[in-house]
């Protein structure tokens, strides 16, 4: 990470690092996103609702690095390592992985909120890397942030039928739309929501999240005991199925 990005994410609360992964990795993470996404709009079908996932408007399929030999390799290239290293320590833990997928034409927005909002953790920081599998342009609903409002802490959250949300305000924020290859980091703290896709495609995206490996529950200080991917700054393979 350059001293850029640093102040970025120290600052701003997050920064977005351009060009640093290869069309052919973010291809090999679209088609296995691709497929998991598939069998999850399979299984929504019959539910509609799971969870925040809508079938046809957006689904989170979460947990795929521990399954897909391509995605738990992408996890631990050298620039995340880089950025884990730099921000969490030597000893790091996977706190969540997963796809985002927002459907064509999906109106609503996803909602402010911290990612500290859904199953915090102590230390309260962790880091959030949001990876397009294609270029995302404003009107495919983009991620919003709230720059330097990880300053605040973790706050408050209300559970809506769309999820969490922090923030009920006049801003709107600041759209970050990325290309593919690059990616935006940012702290689990900061505000942000994503907008409506008002495209005709659908909004594809993966998100891996890191955390210490000393990480705790919150609400209980029981051990997090999500899988290690860094060990004393090296990086650990997740074992496969
Ligand atoms: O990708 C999106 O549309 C928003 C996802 C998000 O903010 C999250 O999963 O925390």
């Amino acid at each position: 990470m350059t001293p850029e990005q640093l102040h970025g994410f120290r600052e701003e609360g997050f920064f977005v690092w351009q060009d640093c992964l290869s069309s052919s990795d973010v291809d090999a993470a679209r088609v296995a996103c691709d497929e998991w996404d598939a069998d999850h709009e399979k299984s929504l079908a019959s539910s509609i609702q799971e969870g925040i996932s809508r079938v046809g408007e957006i689904a989170f399929t979460a947990h795929l690095a521990e399954k897909t030999p391509t995605l738990s390799r992408l996890i631990t290239l050298p620039p995340f390592v880089d950025i884990v290293t730099t921000l969490i320590g030597d000893d790091v833990s996977l706190y969540w992985d997963q796809s985002v997928y927002k459907r064509s034409e999906t109106a609503r927005e996803f909602p402010w909120h911290q990612d500290n909002g859904y199953t915090p953790i102590i230390p309260d920081e962790y880091v959030t890397c949001w990876i397009p599998l294609e270029d995302v342009t404003l009107d495919m609903g983009p991620v919003w942030v709230l720059p330097k409002s990880h300053t605040k802490g973790p706050v408050e959250h209300r559970q809506t039928p769309w999820g969490q949300q922090c923030y009920f305000g006049p801003e709107s924020g600041q759209p970050v739309p990325v290309q593919k290859g690059s990616m935006i980091v940012f702290s689990s703290l900061l505000f942000h929501r994503s907008s409506a896709n008002v495209s005709t495609k659908t909004r594809r995206a993966y998100i891996v999240q890191y955390c210490s490996a000393q990480a705790r529950h919150k609400d209980t200080q029981e051990p997090f005991n999500r899988p290690v991917v860094i060990s004393k700054g090296v990086a650990v393979s997740l074992r496969q199925p």
